[in-house]
């Protein structure tokens, strides 16, 4: 197969000083089997990296006395967890020294790194490890190969109902073993049609080649899994979790799943949630649904992801009590300690859905009693489609970040069990649509490995191994990225309101294009102001944080004034903390953000002669829409509101 990908960060085949050649001549292998699938995938990434970056062919040797060096040693699991590793140098050779094969893959992984960020390794002692248990790739693919708001061409999971296995494959699970991935789900959460028989033996020689391809990596493969499947694969004529019928269907069909793919991870479930059907459906909670399949899974040591999108999605937008941001928490809170413990409950970011900015969910952390997983987006849906630029690790780090209550942060939260993200990848040739969108998956990996990495340190190493590390590249890239949020937010929608996008697509502007609709998604603008009243006299939805955060959301003069709007109905003439009218600074915001996408613009092209031709064309061409994209919201925002609120822009600018 002729490779139509590219390497992404594992740029093996740009030179790297040789000043770290002294370190990679020879590999001793001290208590791991050089034949096991992990470590000769291990062996065989260091030596295709020292090959291609040195010009080095390492020998694998028998003598522990090594020279020139590397050598590999396995040590206690009180010292370091089966995933971390040490690294520290001596005058002529390198130890990594790990408890488990994984360690020994992450170690050699940074060890590549280093060697393409042309670091040195001299001296180097550091111990890695992950501050997360599972992380993990959703991804939303579907068997006809194509993919739920993916924005970089097709799956390379599926084809015509069919599964793929390729070379394309194996290079995935490198790139994403190299940033710390070490869970993935390889089908869309709305399992359909081809997808339900992913349990049954028709799929499963193919799956089993995909497992072991991600186990070799150190990575388990999930399956996202239809409640309703006995009705679809003829068992019994219900789903209901307490019929006796329908849990020995389960039994037999996990069964037989697991005889033939030993090892795999579990499922991931989406019920009761747009349409997919769920255990209320019956009259049964979610945790009765959950609980089924996790009872069922336990013996195989299998994993239920059970998530928590669950809310009416045929609202009345008349009804202003209703409120889709309070569902998350209403039908799970109540749930809160009945789950088994290999039952996870995975949770969006923010009650609604991916918007640019949205409070921190109340559920997560909410729930004390259960396990619980973030979810967050890079493919993006809602910020950009991977034409605009939109680095989004600012954004978890927030998240991860946000004290939801005295001395306890999400990341406390999960760290034990676990962070996910529905991913930005398909088959175009960069895999990622636009090649800067590729610091997203890099970026969430890394920082699933390491919280505490700043922003700019993920965005710094990725531009090294991705583009160069030539000085001005590096500082003019990481100014794009870091950016690029806040840009995205000032000329998309205001202080936390969200939506007004273009129904179902979900990229450029249609203010009122959800405002009568069925899903619950409003801004309640009027002659008078914009924001929905989520307060005590509003929906209510501020009771559902802890304190102080309860309090501090619900008073106006106190709520973060980039999620006003998200928590309260304001006038267009209330004044900001900045002096301005909350109608002035949507004017401000929209006209900014254009001139920053401009000034981005001029910043790439400003690096023509110093970024691979084609990445530097097919990034200048997503620029030139997202100018496009940023215009159009940018004049479709300000007048609307200068329609409805009869306020021109004190600065006179063009407002339509
Ligand atoms: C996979 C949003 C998206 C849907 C997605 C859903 C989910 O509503 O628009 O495409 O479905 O989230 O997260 O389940």
């Amino acid at each position: 197969m002729e490779k139509n990908w590219t390497s992404l960060w594992l740029k093996y085949h740009a030179k790297a000083s040789r000043n770290n050649l002294k370190f990679c001549e020879m590999v001793h292998l001290d208590g791991f089997n050089e034949r096991s699938a992990i470590i000769s995938n291990a062996l065989e990434e260091f030596f295709r990296g020292v090959n291609g970056m040195l010009g080095v062919k390492p020998s694998l040797i028998k003598e522990a006395n090594i020279k020139n060096g590397l050598r590999i040693l396995r040590i206690a699991d009180e010292m370091i967890p089966d995933e971390g590793f040490r690294l520290t140098a001596e005058a002529d050779h390198i130890n990594i020294e790990a408890s488990g094969e994984n360690g020994v893959l992450y170690g050699i992984f940074f060890l590549l790194r280093q060697i393409l960020m042309e670091k040195p390794l001299d001296g180097i002692n550091i111990t890695s490890i992950p501050d997360i248990k599972n992380r993990m790739l959703n991804h939303w693919d579907n068997l006809d190969g194509s993919i739920e708001r993916g924005y970089s061409g097709s799956s390379f999971f599926f084809k015509e109902n069919k599964i793929l296995v390729n070379e394309r494959t194996k290079d995935y699970a490198r790139l994403i073993a190299s940033i710390g991935i070490n869970g993935v789900v390889i089908n869309n959460v709305n399992v359909k049609d081809a997808a339900t028989f992913l349990i049954t033996p028709a799929y499963f020689d193919e799956v089993r080649k995909l497992k072991d391809i991600f186990a070799g990596y150190g990575i388990k493969l999930f399956l996202s899994l239809n409640f309703a499947a006995p009705l679809e694969l003829g068992g019994p004529d219900s789903a209901d979790p307490f019929d006796e019928e329908v849990i020995s269907w389960w039994r037999g069909q996990i069964a037989t799943v697991y005889e033939a793919l030993p090892g795999l991870g579990g499922f991931l479930v989406k019920a009761d949630s747009e349409g997919r059907p769920g255990p209320f459906t019956y009259g049964r909670t979610q945790a009765d649904g959950a609980n089924m399949l996790a009872r069922l899974l336990k013996p195989y040591g299998g994993l239920v992801i059970w998530r928590c999108f669950v809310y009416n999605c045929t609202q009345d937008w008349r009804d202003r009590k209703t409120d889709r941001a309070r569902a998350g928490y209403d039908n799970f809170i109540k749930t809160d300690g009945d789950y088994l413990d290999n039952v996870v409950l995975q949770i969006k970011n923010g009650p609604m859905d991916f918007q640019i900015r949205e409070p921190v969910s109340p559920l997560l952390g909410g729930l004390k009693e259960t396990n619980q997983m973030l979810e967050v987006q890079i493919a993006q849906e809602y910020t950009g489609h991977q034409i605009d630029v939109c680095y989004l690790v600012p954004m978890f780090k927030e998240v991860l970040g946000f004290n939801h209550q005295s001395d306890e942060t999400i990341f406390d939260v999960i760290k034990k069990i676990g962070f996910c993200a529905v991913t930005n990848t398909g088959n175009d040739e960069n895999w990622t649509g636009n090649d800067l969108a590729a610091a997203n998956l890099y970026g969430f990996g890394r920082l699933a490995w390491s919280v505490s990495l700043t922003a700019a340190e993920i965005a710094e190493e990725w531009i090294k191994m991705t583009l160069s590390c030539d000085e001005e590249t590096v500082s003019v890239v990481k100014k794009i990225l870091l950016s690029s949020r806040e840009t995205y937010e000032k000329y998309t929608s205001p202080l936390g309101i969200g939506w007004m996008v273009t129904p179902h697509l979900h990229y450029g502007p249609s203010v009122d294009g959800y405002e009568y609709s069925l899903w619950g998604t409003y801004h309640r603008s009027d002659h008078l102001g914009i924001g929905v009243d989520r307060t005590l006299n509003g929906t209510g939805y501020t009771s559902q944080y802890h304190e102080p955060n309860a309090s501090l959301y619900d008073d106006i003069e106190t709520c973060p004034e980039e999620l006003l709007l998200f928590f309260h109905h304001v006038p267009y003439k209330y004044v900001l903390k900045s002096g301005k009218t909350l109608i002035q600074h949507i004017y401000d915001t929209h006209f900014e953000g254009v001139l920053e996408v401009e000034e981005m613009i001029r910043a790439w092209e400003g690096l023509s002669a110093k970024i691979p031709a084609q990445v530097f064309k097919l990034v200048k061409e997503r620029f030139s829409l997202q100018l496009i994209n940023a215009k159009e919201w940018r004049d479709q925002v300000n007048t609307y509101f200068y329609r409805k609120s009869g306020i021109k822009d004190e600065k006179g600018r063009e407002i339509f």
